[in-house]
């Protein structure tokens, strides 16, 4: 017990508290403590008789020898008070201990908390900075995001449009390959039919080559028919020549002979009678050969009139239904007229210009087959340039029967003969298809050609032909070409 008393005294003085001792004499022990505001003092009891060291009373206990138990009793007493003052003491250091330490932990503790305070501020300002920089990162996270959404959209959208041109150009390149094979195979086909067509015509080239030939065997042989009846035509031509001598001498003693009576009227009206229109118009109704004026001048000539077609008037200037006549004749001839004006002839060139060439006129042909069809083409207008102009032929207003295309053609043709050649072949239509006529190359008409009977009239192509109402191979029985002025 008085171990830890002392003890308790070192601990009080190291703390450093307040600590005075006040030894009054050597009988009284007084302590006084300072905590805080407060002042403690304690007394502690004397120790009676207790002067003298220890071993003076150990001494004198050991000297006197039977034990004084009273004075035992007294110091026992005593160390039991002192025992109780120290206890005392102790609880009470304890608990002022206990305070203090209290105090000394709140202290520590506002000191800590002081101190975490700091360090929560510090930490919760860096926090906030840190968040601060998180939100300006997250804001351009959020900056950078966007744009790139936006660039992804609009990448999108433009990928769409692409898409979208890129299937609408391959459905127009399978468009186009449809086309392109439905024309490659319509092109097949055609090359199917030109082939087929090629072979045709070079069948039919052949036939041609072998037609040619023939014909040409043909000409030979009336060449040869030809020179060998030339002397008979010879004779009968200077019969002929003598009966035109004869007829002529007849014809001017006539003339002579009549020059009193006639030639008054004649000379009255010399250009009345210019063709059969005017014939007609001054009452004469029958068909038949009426003479002539040349239109402007006091040259006569002798025409047949036919009367009675398509309300009569018309001035025949070609005329075949027999075969009497050669039509195979020169330029002169065809410019001049041959053949006999009441049968088969030309009227002329020359004439039918004039006639022409005076007023507006109309071409009538009318055409017969073997068979006893008839049919006709009009033309409103036509007329024939001078000798100049090759009596090129001018026509207009096509209308008739024999077809429904013209085979003459239109666009108008320089007159050619068998010695004088003006087509537009290489080859010389006259010579090869025979005849004067206004040959193209070489034309789908020609109705001076050679005159063929029945029963030889096919499988002619250098007969009297009128393509478009027989065909190039049929040659006509007869034919009539016969003009009139348009006004009639
Ligand atoms: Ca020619």
């Amino acid at each position: 017990m008085l171990r830890s008393w002392i003890l308790f005294l070192s601990y009080c003085l190291g703390a450093g508290k307040a600590f005075t001792t006040n030894s009054d004499a050597t009988r009284k022990q007084q302590y006084q403590i300072q905590n805080g505001p407060c002042t403690y003092t304690f007394l502690l009891p004397e120790t009676q008789n207790c002067g003298g060291p220890s071993k003076t009373y150990t001494e004198q206990v050991q000297r006197d020898d039977p034990v004084d138990w009273n004075r035992l009793e007294q110091l026992e007493s005593i160390i039991e008070n002192n025992t109780q003052w120290l206890q005392k003491l102790e609880n009470y250091i304890e608990e002022n201990l206990k305070q203090d330490m209290v105090q000394i932990q709140n202290n520590a503790v506002q000191n800590h908390t002081v101190t975490m305070i700091k360090i929560g501020t510090s930490l919760l300002s860096q926090t906030a900075e840190q968040s601060r920089k998180i939100t300006t990162v997250e804001a351009q996270v959020i900056n950078q995001t966007t744009r790139i959404e936006r660039q992804l959209l609009e990448n999108s959208i433009s990928t769409s449009k692409l898409e979208k041109e890129f299937l609408q150009q391959i459905n127009e390149i399978n468009k186009l390959k449809e086309k392109n094979s439905f024309l490659e195979k319509g092109i097949e086909d055609m090359e199917g039919k030109r082939n087929t067509e090629l072979e045709t015509l070079k069948e039919e080239k052949e036939e041609l080559k072998k037609l040619v030939e023939m014909l040409a065997k043909v000409i030979k042989e009336m060449e040869q028919q030809v020179s060998s009846t030339s002397s008979d035509n010879t004779a009968m031509k200077q019969q002929q020549q003598e009966l035109t001598n004869t007829v002529n001498n007849l014809i001017q003693t006539i003339s002579v002979t009549r020059q009193g009576s006639n030639s008054a009227m004649m000379q009255d009206n010399p250009d009345q009678l210019i063709d059969c229109a005017v014939v007609f118009k001054q009452g004469n109704k029958k068909s038949g050969v009426y003479s002539l004026t040349i239109p402007g001048t006091k040259q006569q000539f002798k025409a047949y009139c036919d009367m009675g077609t398509d309300g009569g008037g018309w001035t025949v200037i070609q005329k075949r239904f027999n075969g009497l006549v050669d039509f195979h004749q020169t330029w002169k001839n065809y410019t001049m007229g041959f053949g006999d004006i009441s049968g088969e002839h030309w009227l002329g060139n020359e004439i039918i210009s004039k006639l022409t060439q005076e007023k507006q006129h109309t071409l009538r042909i009318d055409l017969m087959d073997w068979e006893g069809n008839t049919a006709f083409s009009k033309y409103s207008q036509f007329s024939l340039d001078g000798e100049k102009q090759n009596y090129r032929i001018s026509l207009n207003g096509y209308s008739g029967t024999a077809g429904r295309t013209s085979s003459m053609g239109q666009t108008g043709g320089d007159f050619s003969a068998k010695d004088l050649d003006n087509d537009k072949c290489v080859c010389k239509c006259s010579q090869m298809l025979s005849g004067g006529w206004w040959f193209d190359a070489c034309g789908p008409s020609n109705l001076n050609g050679i005159y063929y009977q029945q029963g030889q009239n096919t499988n002619r192509f250098n007969g009297i032909k009128w393509y478009y109402w027989k065909g190039s191979a049929y040659s006509l029985k007869a034919t009539t070409m016969m003009i009139r002025p348009a006004n009639f």
